[in-house]
């Protein structure tokens, strides 16, 4: 997880996922620090890259989907008590036939990079 280079913007939230023997969908994301947790995708559009939020993502059987800077990522809006940089915090992952799945985060800060400008300034 990047927390966002502004205190009141979103923060975003990169994973990958394992696929097991079924195929299975992620539904939603919560977090007890964030008020919301969305599913965003990335698309270039006139070469400007664009968040569009998604209803799901899903998880081939035996696939990997990766939630990576510049391709799709949980973004976590309305931050209260945000974990600092360095912490771990807790987000939990509802799939369609797994259920809801707790996962460690490691908490970084912004590095500055461009993607991570870009990626505040759409919201
Ligand atoms: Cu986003």
């Amino acid at each position: 997880m990047r927390l966002p280079p502004v205190a009141s913007r979103p923060a975003a939230g990169y994973l990958t996922i394992k696929g097991g023997a079924q195929a299975d969908t992620l539904l939603k994301a919560e977090a007890p620090f964030a008020g919301r947790v969305e599913l965003h995708a990335m698309k270039s559009e006139g070469g400007i890259m664009k968040m569009i939020q998604q209803d799901k993502i899903d998880v081939p059987a035996n696939g990997t989907v990766t939630l990576a800077p510049g391709g799709m990522h949980l973004m976590f809006f309305d931050l209260k008590n945000p974990p600092a940089a360095g912490a771990k915090a807790t987000v939990t992952l509802t799939f369609a036939k797994a259920g809801a799945v707790s996962v460690p985060v490691e908490v970084r800060a912004v590095t500055g990079e461009p993607a991570a400008k870009d990626h505040g300034s759409h919201h």
